[in-house]
């Protein structure tokens, strides 16, 4: 715990601006008595606050008595809260003004603002919820798709928790047949075979390595797909990029940093993979290399992309297009025949490629369809596909549990390593494991999970 674990905390939740109502939380040991000092459960006797249950109530100024607002007030008692602390909230009228004042009576009156991330914090010391629940959280709160926000949610429903805790329960296994081998090693080949630790030690390498492998897919999911479009001027380029974006709800963002050389936008596509579709803006730099060759595309992107549409009219620049391309990304590239409307025969191809039409909207649903298709090649669903691991922490985390297991696995195998010893890789495994999931001694681990929180979660 920190110092200041113990404070009476508030903050406004919702964010600032114009609305209907805002929300302020207070949540702590004094919350009940801040929120009655300022005549939040006047209405109610004395000592007793109806928990869950929300009234109307007018605030008013702890000292001066002047009102304040008038608030939907809703009381949680510990440890059924969100925080696991009590808790009250004031449903104040929106705007920036009432909820401000609410929030500074409940200062004046002794709670203390509320730093990024500390209700939930509190929540994870609290026993309420694991780090990786809180994350979740996070995540829903920046979710900019429905992809996102849906996995943020399985993972706050704990399916990640869940896994992880399946894995560590392997490793505990493990580390009991290995402890029965310590234990009676006169007994040789006795009641514990030690190829059955191998193998044991091997399946739990494998289930390690699979959640691993779903690190890719995780984040697409978070970042969107990386699709750039390329081909040569006037191929119809930025007109697909908006077609494409017609095609869908689409959030349009600048490229953030210095450079001007490309624009981007989330294609939030429901259940599917959500696409980051890349569009050369046509101020480049002259001395680039792809594009001495003819070819529009940004070049920052396309070793990164996932995805690649090799743009053109006529075969031959599609062709040429392609080649290019290819010579500057491993990603998966897809012929695309644009402006199909300008032909007679409605398509020219090499069989491999798709004909689409901006003007019409002929093709764009294959091409996604393509897009999809190359996304699920370049990340192939896993066995727990239903969990997915999203974070650098995570990948991080596994790996190391990995690396131990795999460790553990080679000192067993060649024997060269005394049992009591291999066992100390299965309990760095073990530890990393329930770093991941929330043992919430090290501060280090709360600090960099909170970091990014906005206030009032
Ligand atoms: N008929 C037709 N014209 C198109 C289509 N797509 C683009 N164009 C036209 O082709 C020209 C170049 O398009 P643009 O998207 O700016 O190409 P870019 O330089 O590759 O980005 C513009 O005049 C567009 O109106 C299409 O599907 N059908
Ligand atoms: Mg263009």
């Amino acid at each position: 715990m920190l110092p200041g674990d113990e404070d009476t905390i508030v903050a406004v939740a919702t964010a600032p601006g114009r609305g209907a109502v805002a929300l302020v939380r207070l949540s702590g040991a004094r919350a009940i008595s801040i929120a009655r000092a300022l005549g939040a459960f006047s209405a109610m006797p004395a000592d007793a606050v109806e928990p869950r249950r929300t009234h109307l109530a007018t605030l008013r100024d702890p000292e001066r008595g002047e009102r304040l607002d008038q608030a939907l007030v809703t009381a949680f008692v510990a440890p059924r809260s969100y925080t696991g602390d009590d808790v009250v909230e004031f449903a104040t009228h929106g705007g920036t003004v009432s909820c401000a004042l609410v929030m500074a009576a409940c200062v004046a009156a002794g709670a203390r603002p509320a730093a990024p991330g500390e209700f939930t914090r509190r929540a994870v010391l609290n026993g309420r919820m694991d780090l990786l629940q809180a994350e979740a959280v996070a995540d829903l709160v920046d979710a900019r798709t429905r992809a996102m926000q849906r996995e943020a949610l399985s993972q706050l429903d704990g399916g990640l928790s869940r896994r992880l805790l399946e894995l560590r329960d392997e490793v505990i296994h493990l580390e009991a047949l290995l402890a029965y081998d310590i234990d009676f090693p006169e007994e040789d080949d006795g009641p514990i075979a030690p190829a059955r630790i191998a193998r044991a030690a091997r399946t739990l390498l494998h289930a390690l390595n699979a959640l691993l492998r779903t690190a890719p897919r995780g984040a697409m999911v978070r970042d969107g797909v990386l699709v750039v479009i390329a081909g040569p001027p006037n191929a119809g380029k930025s007109s697909l990029f908006n077609a494409l974006l017609g095609e869908s709800r689409a959030i349009v963002t600048p490229v953030a940093g210095t450079t001007r050389d490309a624009i981007e936008a989330l294609l939030d596509r429901g259940g599917a993979l959500p696409l980051r579709l890349v569009d050369t803006a046509g101020l480049r730099d002259t001395d680039d290399e792809v594009e001495r060759l003819g070819i529009e595309v940004s070049s920052r992107y396309l070793a990164q992309a996932q995805v690649v549409l090799a743009c053109g009219v006529s075969t031959a620049d599609v062709a040429h297009t392609s080649e290019v391309v290819r010579a500057h990304t491993g990603a998966a590239v897809v012929p695309v025949y644009t402006k199909c409307d300008l032909r007679l025969s409605g398509r020219e191809s090499d069989g491999d490629g798709i004909a689409v039409s901006a003007e019409s909207g002929t093709g764009l649903a294959d091409l996604l369809a393509r897009i999809d298709a190359a996304a699920h090649e370049a990340v192939p669903a896993s066995p727990h596909d239903s969990v997915i691991i999203t974070r650098e922490r995570h990948r991080a985390g596994l790996t190391t549990a990995r690396d131990e297991v795999a460790a553990f696995t080679r000192a067993w195998d060649t024997g060269g390593l005394p049992a009591p010893v291999a066992a100390v890789h299965l309990l760095a495994a073990r530890e990393a494991i329930a770093d991941l999931i929330g043992s919430v001694d090290t501060e280090d681990v709360l600090d960099r999970v909170f970091r990014d929180f906005c206030i009032g979660k």
